[in-house]
């Protein structure tokens, strides 16, 4: 019986996996953590490799989309993708799973339920503790806004609605405006200055992602503002991390990018192997609100993005 069974398991043993990691823009600390755990999951179960794609230069479905039919024209065993726009990727994702890839989505979602699975923060619950950050680090009243990256983005969608439904608590903050940047650091920061001007007593700005925020804690900088606008981002990269240390940030909502891609590795292998049943369409991987005080602790080091 031994003997029978010992080759079996070799076979399935040494079948090789290639799964295909697209995300949504080049050298994002968020994305470099991301791959970071898609390998590291890969290596653990040792017969999987992860190919991530030289991220598109620009968050965009144009300069995206041809990176995912690179993936599809190589034929992988399944696609890892962070769509970059909630309806612009459905099609190119459908021809994916036309040819018989499936595919994952991580961190960003489309609006069709196509992905046999889901993995991400809860981003809604971000833009709401986002809310309750910046109001408790002006003191609970004057002015907000808010700057994020594109319309359609289902991530960053979701944080400025719920930063918008929670900020409805307090009668005392005024919610200004929601712009966007493009995720381009320097219209982001042109955004800012803009802001400042426009509104002198302006008290405190939500920015929904890494570029944004990089961004505006540039612009706020170079207004000798630091300190002054109160600063909550979402995202942890280095540069936000040193920010916050600094204290020109006041809080951060760091997201666990390492645990995306362990987790969707896991996931698209347990697919391919024959595992699919009790696969959720959603596996939630966490957040962090995260002030200066607590952003050497132990319980926090994993949320901090290491590209
Ligand atoms: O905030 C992340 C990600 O969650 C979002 O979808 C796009 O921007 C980031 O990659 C950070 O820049």
């Amino acid at each position: 019986q031994r003997g029978n069974a010992a080759p079996a398991n070799k076979t399935q043993a040494q079948k090789q996996y290639t799964f295909y990691l697209v995300a949504g823009i080049a050298s994002d600390a968020f994305y470099l953590t991301m791959k970071k755990g898609a390998q590291a999951a890969a290596k653990t179960l040792g017969n999987v490799k992860v190919v991530f794609t030289v991220a598109p230069a620009a968050f965009s479905p144009p300069t995206q989309i041809p990176f995912l039919n690179g993936a599809i024209a190589r034929h992988p065993e399944a696609i890892l993708i962070a769509p970059t726009d909630k309806t612009a990727l459905i099609s190119p994702i459908q021809r994916a799973i036309s040819a018989g890839i499936p595919v994952a989505t991580v961190d960003t979602f489309i609006n069709k339920p196509l992905a046999f699975t889901n993995v991400s923060t809860d981003n809604l619950a971000g833009g709401r503790v986002a809310a309750d950050a910046l109001v408790k680090a002006i003191g609970g009243s004057g002015e907000v806004a808010a700057i994020s990256v594109n319309p359609g983005i289902s991530t960053t969608d979701q944080r400025r609605d719920g930063f918008i439904a929670e900020l409805k608590k307090y009668p005392n903050v005024k919610y200004l405006v929601s712009q966007v940047g493009n995720d381009d650091q320097t219209k982001a920061s042109n955004q800012m200055s803009a802001l400042m001007s426009a509104h002198p007593n302006l008290k405190g700005v939500f920015a929904m992602n890494v570029v944004s925020g990089n961004g505006v804690t540039a612009a706020v900088k170079a207004a000798g503002k630091a300190g002054e606008v109160k600063l909550v981002e979402f995202d942890a990269g280095p540069p936000q991390v040193q920010a916050l240390r600094e204290g020109t940030i006041d809080a951060l909502v760091a997201q666990y990018p390492y645990g995306i891609g362990q987790q969707a590795v896991q996931l698209a292998y347990k697919y391919v192997t024959g595992q699919k049943a009790g696969i959720l369409k959603h596996y939630g991987t966490g957040s962090a609100v995260v002030p200066k005080a607590t952003v050497d602790t132990a319980n926090i080091k994993k949320f901090l993005y290491t590209p």
